[in-house]
């Protein structure tokens, strides 16, 4: 079995799906649990960007712990290979088959567990959606201390696996905190249970870190214990506009020293991130004067700001935000900006960021570099890269057109978080090649981080050493191998 898309891939030596595979599956799970049908296969093979297509023939779709146990046990001993997917939000290919993998869809495993009222730890099981776990939540007064544009389909065990940061790291922190336990299972089929409700354990060492950002290559989570956060009573957004990147760097320090603890995001867009947005949202932009819905109506800054502050008195709230922006206006620190009146106009300032990683795919394709860099030179790298697409002359499209839309910058500023995103005509290994690994190159000189938040997935599996030393490489290879030792699990991908 070859894979015309990725040529310079051998397919491992896994065992090939057989009649009796089929059967013995058949035993285990019931008639719609396994699907085999191709054409109901599709959206399993392909991933949200529709970069990455796999091959898969086989999708299981278990309900319970014990088969999923039960799956990877006879996938083991059978070594046919396996990916765990959750919601298939992933955004490095990570989540989709590159050969004939069989796909452990965990959409069926959906329930919450139990929840406390008064600790306010959630048990849920790993196919829960996010924003499902953050409704019900919000039912009880609590919130999921992790929002992200994709909360509509991802799974929190998707969330986990990829160690997802989002929009709001900087109030509540990483999962590597939040998480209080994990129900894992095992390449051969063993079940890892630490669903505690302790926030305290030093009792050797923490083994569920192991499995939160494994990206699927350690074992299939199916249960997630976390600590939630009271949601919070009063919440603002500001939306600013700014005359360069130093001051969108300044204006933050200004936002941590003044509004402290009630600062809950500050993220950053440049001007052509909300053209590409405004193209999709087809709305006016919050700092347009003008009427005008669309292109035309995103205004002339280079930068904008979005800015969020959470807490528990809206009076107390509103008081030190009106003396944070007078301070950065009369400052010059901001040029422009609006505060949201009610929950609807909040709503509408988080699209004009939330929006950015949809859009930026709008003409065909988009080449997505997720990464952690010191603030000071954190968009040197994307004016780097537009130079570098300006100075290349790359082959036109077969229309005639430049095969690169534009290259924008926005991201988690406030996590030193940067979201670098080519957008493109279509799929080029020649723009792929002007940017890579010129971008990782970048990063490793700079001393950041090739993946702050997506991971690594197959996109970025040989350019780990940007960002890690051979001995901690051989010490992930070596806990491969422990955990996963015919590598079943999520093969051709993360190490
Ligand atoms: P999938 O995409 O299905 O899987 C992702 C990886 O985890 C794969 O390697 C898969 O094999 C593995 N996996 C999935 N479930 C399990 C499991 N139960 N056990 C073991 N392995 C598993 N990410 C951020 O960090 N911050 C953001 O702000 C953010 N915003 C996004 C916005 C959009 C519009 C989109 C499309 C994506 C965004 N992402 C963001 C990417 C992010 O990784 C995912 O949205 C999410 O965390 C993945 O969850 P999922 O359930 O879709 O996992
Ligand atoms: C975000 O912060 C996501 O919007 C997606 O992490 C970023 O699409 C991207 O590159
Ligand atoms: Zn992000």
């Amino acid at each position: 079995l070859t894979a015309d898309k990725y040529p310079n891939i051998k397919r491992g030596d896994f065992g090939k799906i057989n009649d009796e595979d089929i059967n013995h599956f058949s035993k285990i799970l019931s008639p719609n649990q396994l699907i085999t049908d191709s054409n109901d296969i599709t959206g399993y093979n392909q991933d949200w960007m529709k970069k990455y297509i796999g091959q898969s023939k086989l999708v299981l779709k278990p309900k319970t712990t014990e088969q999923v146990s039960e799956i990877l046990k006879y996938c083991n001993q059978r070594k046919l290979a396996v990916v765990p997917q959750g919601g298939n939000t992933g955004l490095v290919g990570g989540s989709v088959p590159v050969f004939d993998e069989i796909v452990i869809s965990l959409a069926s495993m959906n329930n919450i567990r139990s929840f406390d009222q008064s600790s306010g730890i959630l048990k849920v099981d790993a196919g829960v959606i996010l924003e499902n776990a953050d409704n019900y939540l919000s039912e009880n007064g609590y919130i999921f201390p992790l929002d992200l544009g994709a909360k509509g389909s991802c799974f929190v065990g998707g969330n986990v696996a990829t160690n997802a940061g989002g929009l709001r790291l900087l109030r509540y922190g990483s999962l590597h905190g939040s998480v209080l336990g994990l129900e894992v299972v095992l390449a051969d089929g063993t079940i890892y249970n630490s669903m505690h409700s302790l926030r305290k354990d030093n009792t050797g060492y923490d083994l569920k870190q192991l499995f939160i950002g494994s990206e699927g290559s350690l074992g299939i989570i199916t249960g997630v214990s976390i600590l939630c956060p009271a949601r919070p009573k009063s919440v603002n957004v500001a939306f600013l506009g700014l005359e360069n990147y130093e001051q969108v760097t300044k204006c933050f320090q200004k936002a941590k020293s003044e509004l402290g603890e009630i600062l809950s995001a500050f993220e950053f867009m440049d001007k052509d991130s909300q053209l590409l947005a405004a193209q999709t949202l087809k709305t006016t932009h919050p700092l347009c004067q003008d009427d005008i819905e669309g292109i035309e109506s995103v205004p002339e800054y280079p930068f904008y700001v979005l800015l969020e502050t959470s807490g528990s008195n809206k009076e107390h709230d509103d008081i030190k935000l009106e003396k944070f922006l007078e301070d950065v206006m009369e400052s010059e620190i901001v040029v422009d900006g609006t505060v949201s009146q009610d929950e609807q106009q909040l709503k509408t300032l988080w699209t004009w960021r939330e929006g950015i990683a949809e859009a930026s795919q709008q003409f065909g394709g988009v080449y997505k570099y997720d990464v952690s860099l010191p603030l000071d030179s954190m968009y040197k790298l994307v004016e780097s890269v537009k130079e570098r697409l300006n100075e290349l002359e790359l082959s036109s499209t077969e229309d005639n057109k430049k095969p690169v839309y534009e290259a924008v910058g926005y991201g988690h500023i406030g996590d030193g978080n940067l979201h670098l995103n080519v957008a493109v005509r279509e799929y080029n290994k020649e723009v792929e090649k002007a940017l890579e690994p010129f971008v990782y190159e970048f990063i490793e000189s700079h001393k950041g981080s090739i993946s702050a938040e997506h991971g690594l997935g197959f996109q970025k599996k040989n350019y780990i050493k940007y960002s890690k030393s051979e001995t901690e490489i051989n010490m992930m290879k070596d806990l491969k191998k422990h955990y996963d030792p015919n590598g079943i699990l999520n093969p051709y991908k993360y190490i």
